[in-house]
């Protein structure tokens, strides 16, 4: 019998993972917040991933954290802000040796995680795979991506990457996964808060160049001054690139305002910021976009932490 996936957050991404891997008859267990929302997924019947439009519902078991069964492997798949919270609701179930994969986009939540399970190895994750909710246990998946997986810390890679592989869960396994996590957060920093505060989909940044562009000056700056010269590589190409790409499509900043959902700024554009002004670094573009955001958020009565 293989080791078991134990999945926090049945949100998108947890979802998505989720129902790939018990599709492919691996043993999976999802572990909801409390007895009332375990009830509610029972009564559900299980997840129901939406792909090419046929719906599929899997019926895996789902426990609290208060179960007692050890954990091995997690897949933690809830927002950052949430992400310390919910490892120390299952710290003591962690086996010796447990690995933990870090689902969360932008960067912070991922040593906070490591802090509180120092005997655990924690893998970050950064992935471009896209999926939405349209109901409650159900998960559209919108956004085929790629995850790249790695371990700051220690090169090998994990033997249960063939798992993924027969799952249709395309990733690959990385030394680099900091200039991953960096890369994408200054991509994040330069695309997600304009698109909130201009109120357009990502295209419309077409139409505010010169920000764009004093924003990645800024932004390669920084990752030059964290130690992350590859990260900066031709940052605005990237992000030019990118806004032409998925011209059509909203940022996940922009849709989680829309929503009044919390946005993950904190490990953002706020994890940015705060690095700039450990290395004493000036960045006043990338300073006064993190004070405008946060007044949009404030304005709007949606936390701007
Ligand atoms: P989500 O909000 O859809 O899902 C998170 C789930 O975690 C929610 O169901 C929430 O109730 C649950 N949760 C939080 N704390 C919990 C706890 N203590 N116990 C049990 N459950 C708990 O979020 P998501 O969209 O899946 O995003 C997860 C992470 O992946 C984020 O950092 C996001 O930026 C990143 N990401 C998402 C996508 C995407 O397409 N959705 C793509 C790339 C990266
Ligand atoms: O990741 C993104 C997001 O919307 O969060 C992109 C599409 C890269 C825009 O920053």
């Amino acid at each position: 019998m293989s080791t078991p996936w134990h999945v926090l957050g049945a949100g998108s991404l947890g979802t998505l993972w989720a129902t790939r891997l018990t599709r492919a008859g691996l043993p999976v267990r999802l572990i909801l917040r409390d007895q009332a929302r375990l009830q509610a997924y029972q009564a559900a019947g299980g997840l129901t991933l939406v792909e090419h439009d046929r719906s599929c519902l899997h019926a895996i078991p789902g426990e609290t954290c208060a179960s007692p069964a050890p954990i091995h492997r997690l897949l933690l798949a809830c927002k950052a802000y949430d992400a310390e919270a919910a490892v120390a609701s299952i710290a003591t179930r962690l086996a010796p040796g447990a690995e933990l994969i870090l689902l969360q986009n932008g960067l912070g939540s991922q040593d906070a995680v490591a802090a509180r399970v120092p005997g655990a190895r924690c893998i970050a994750a950064s992935s471009t795979e896209g999926a939405f909710r349209d109901g409650d246990w159900r998960v559209v998946f919108a956004g085929h991506g790629y995850t790249w997986l790695g371990d700051a810390g220690h090169p090998t890679a994990p033997i249960w990457l063939d798992e993924l592989a027969a799952s249709g869960i395309p990733h690959e396994w990385t030394t680099q996964i900091l200039t991953r996590l960096w890369r994408k957060l200054a991509l994040n920093c330069a695309i997600n808060p304009l698109t909130v505060l201009h109120n357009c989909r990502n295209g419309g940044l077409q139409q505010h160049q010169c920000e764009v562009a004093t924003l990645c000056a800024e932004l390669s700056e920084l990752l030059q001054c964290c130690g992350q010269p590859d990260a900066a590589q031709n940052l605005q190409q990237e992000v030019e690139r990118v806004v032409q790409a998925t011209a059509a499509n909203y940022s996940s900043m922009h849709q989680d305002v829309t929503q009044r959902r919390r946005t993950e700024i904190r490990y953002l554009l706020g994890h940015a910021c705060e690095a700039a002004r450990r290395h004493q670094l000036v960045l006043p573009h990338l300073q006064q976009l993190q004070l405008r955001l946060k007044e949009h958020l404030h304005l709007r009565g949606l936390p701007s932490d």
